[in-house]
Parts: structure tokens; C-alpha cells; sequence
């Protein structure tokens, strides 16, 4: 049978980071769907679609090949499009303890709840300190993003702040 996981996340906005989980999953897997997801808890900075473009063209400019599906889901638990698509695992970065505090009551709820196992892939140091709220928060107080972000992303924030 064929393997399929789903990577979820917020993706507000995709960085290398991000970048780099999907493209160690796709290896392991023979389909990959990048799923954003509307994370209750955070309040967002882009709108779901423009996530949603923004990772696709990431993805594409990466040259990745034709194993990686992107979606989003808003409605209703996660395990649930998991199981639509056939998947068994859920497959998160994991950066430090904190992503360890909050990812382990989830993973084990979504166990229990529909037989899925989430992996935890370490990030690669370059990119181990990253994350979407850093990206935020430059862009916000008008620096230059480019390090942290595809090339997509950071073309896409720099027009944004131009108000082109
Ligand atoms: N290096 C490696 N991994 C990274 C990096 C990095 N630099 N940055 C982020 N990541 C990983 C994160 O650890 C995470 O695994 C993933 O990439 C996505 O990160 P974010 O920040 O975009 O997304 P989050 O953390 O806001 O996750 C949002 C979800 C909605 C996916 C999450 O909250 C979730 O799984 N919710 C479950 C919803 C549900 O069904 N609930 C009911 C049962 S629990």
C-alpha cells in the first residue's frame, strides 16, 4: 500500500523552515500533503488563500517532484482530512521543547482519536530557529525578510509593505 502523511501548519507565512520539513517528508513518503490549517489560537497575519499560494509557489520553485499535494482545511479536526486522504501519519518539525510540550498532547490525541501516528523530523540547524512569528514580526517593523523566507514569500511581504 502506498504511504501517504500530511504536514499541517499555519504556514503564516511558509519559511525555510517549513521548506525544509516538507522536503525531507516528501522523501520518505509516496505522497505528501502540505495542509493549511486556521489555527484557532494564533490570530493571523495573511489570509488562508494567500498561505495557501504562497507555499504552492514556494513548492513549485523548489523543483519538488510531483509527490507534494497542497491543501487547506478549516473544518472541523485535522485527523479527519487525514483520514480522506488516506494518510497514517502526521508529520511535524520539532525545534525545541516548547514544540515538544505542545505537539505531544496532539499527537496523542489524534492517536486515540483515529489510530494516526505523527513523526517528528529535527530541523536542520540552519533553518533550526526560524519560525512564522519572527518573520512577522520583521516584516512588521519593516526588515528585510529574505533570510528567513522563499524567495516567493519574501517578494510577496516586500510588495505588501510597499502597498503595491
Ligand atoms: N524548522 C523545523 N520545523 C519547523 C520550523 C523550523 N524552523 N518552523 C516551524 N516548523 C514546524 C512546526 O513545529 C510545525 O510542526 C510545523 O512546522 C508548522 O508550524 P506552524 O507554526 O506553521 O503551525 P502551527 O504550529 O501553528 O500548527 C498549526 C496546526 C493547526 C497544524 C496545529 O495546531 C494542529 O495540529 N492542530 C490540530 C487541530 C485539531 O485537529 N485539533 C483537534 C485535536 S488535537
Amino acid at each position: 500500500s502506498s504511504r501517504i502523511a500530511v504536514v499541517p501548519g499555519s504556514f503564516d507565512p511558509p519559511t525555510l523552515g517549513h521548506l525544509d520539513v516538507i522536503r525531507r517528508a516528501a522523501k520518505l513518503y509516496d505522497e505528501l500533503h502540505v495542509l493549511v490549517v486556521h489555527n484557532p489560537g494564533k490570530e493571523a497575519m495573511l489570509p488562508i488563500a494567500a498561505r495557501l499560494s504562497l507555499i504552492e509557489q514556494s513548492i513549485a520553485d523548489e523543483g519538488m517532484d510531483g509527490n507534494v499535494i497542497v491543501g487547506s482545511w478549516s473544518m472541523g479536526l485535522l485527523v479527519d482530512y487525514a483520514r480522506d486522504v488516506g494518510a497514517g501519519v502526521l508529520v511535524k518539525g520539532i525545534r525545541s521543547q516548547i514544540d515538544v510540550a505542545y505537539e505531544s498532547p496532539m499527537a496523542i490525541v489524534n492517536r486515540h482519536l483515529a489510530d494516526i501516528e505523527t513523526v517528528f523530523l529535527l530541523p536542520d540547524p540552519a533553518h533550526a530557529l526560524v519560525s512564522s512569528s519572527l518573520v512577522r514580526q520583521v516584516a512588521g517593523l519593516g526588515g528585510d525578510v529574505s533570510p528567513f523566507v522563499p524567495p516567493a514569500v519574501a517578494a510577496f511581504l516586500d510588495t505588501g509593505s510597499r502597498g503595491i
